[in-house]
């Protein structure tokens, strides 16, 4: 329910007041992969992350090659092993590495050996990073993975044992509320963005819903204290606008079932409109 949830609360609209072409591509449907073997009985639902992997990788890839920002719209975060591999997959035929900013209050980065939940939606960006054991969602190995040191994780604050061992490992970028609280989301932010720019990279931005506080948005299944406020989040919106370096968006673990009239979604989607242009006021020429 949560593409409908987005339609509803005005997304093509609030895209289109800002000057912006809109086209709703509808809702795809998952590959159908058969009785495909799960690789560990732990997993939940895995014929259907597989599927959905297979389906938005082919099409993430062929929308990541047009001068267009494609908005995915989810669906839980498990959605992004097919994004991000599509978008990954456009940038190195584009030439251009592929730099991921993953706003999250967790880091997803659990292999299909490591998760303890089963969740798979706590796994996305450890397959795009390309860890092992994954080759049985698209059913090859993944060609074009995305460097880990390229991965920027911002408002972190839940990290399992086995994921934080990972993230060292590989190099990741985490920076978690706490450094938030100290040192400003803007000064955190500032350096990643010039490091894309510095690149030339393509960036994929990747927002679940429990990056932000649950009191300003509940419609999540896995809420977490202690998250972004509401000006920290536009902030980081209206920073990415500027640096124009935004090539793909997700939104993704809205559970409009869970929503309060409708809160979660509508503030989902201004922090959209504030990613792509809107602002209170006209503002001097500032790189960012
Ligand atoms: C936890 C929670 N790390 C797990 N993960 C996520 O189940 O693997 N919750 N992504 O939203
Ligand atoms: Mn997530
Ligand atoms: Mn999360
Ligand atoms: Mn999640």
């Amino acid at each position: 329910m949560g593409p409908d949830a987005y339609r509803t609360a005005g997304l093509a609209d609030t895209l289109e007041d800002l000057g912006h072409s809109v086209t709703d591509h509808g809702n795809l449907k998952p590959a159908d992969v058969g009785d495909l073997a799960s690789p560990n009985p732990v997993l939940k639902n895995f014929p259907a992350y597989a599927g959905w992997t297979r389906t938005l990788h082919q099409k993430a890839a062929q929308l990541g090659e047009n001068p267009i920002v494609p908005v995915y719209l989810g669906g839980d975060h498990a959605m992004a092993a097919g994004t991000v591999s599509g978008q990954a997959r456009a940038a190195a035929r584009l030439g251009r590495p592929l730099f991921v900013l993953w706003l999250d209050a967790h880091s997803d980065f659990h292999t299909f050996d490591t998760t303890a939940s089963g969740n798979l939606h706590g796994t996305p960006l450890a397959f795009v990073c390309g860890l092992p054991g994954f080759d049985a969602l698209l059913g090859d190995p993944l060609k074009h993975t995305v460097d880990p040191k390229n991965v920027e994780i911002l408002g972190v604050r839940s990290i399992d044992d086995a994921e934080r061992r990972q993230l060292l490992d590989h190099g990741v970028g985490v920076r978690d509320m706490r450094q938030i609280d100290e040192d400003g989301i803007a000064g955190l932010l500032r350096p990643f963005l010039n490091r894309v720019k510095a690149a030339n990279g393509l960036l994929h931005v990747s927002l679940d819903v429990d990056f932000l506080d649950p009191d300003i948005a509940p419609a999540v299944g896995t809420t977490v204290p202690g998250g972004t406020t509401f000006r920290e989040a536009h902030l980081v919106m209206e920073m990415l606008h500027d640096s124009g370096l935004v090539s793909s968006l997700d939104l993704v673990e809205l559970n409009p079932f869970l929503d309060e009239r409708g809160k979660t979604a509508r503030l989902m989607v201004e922090l959209t409109g504030s990613l792509f242009g809107r602002r209170v006021f006209d503002r001097p020429t500032r790189s960012f």
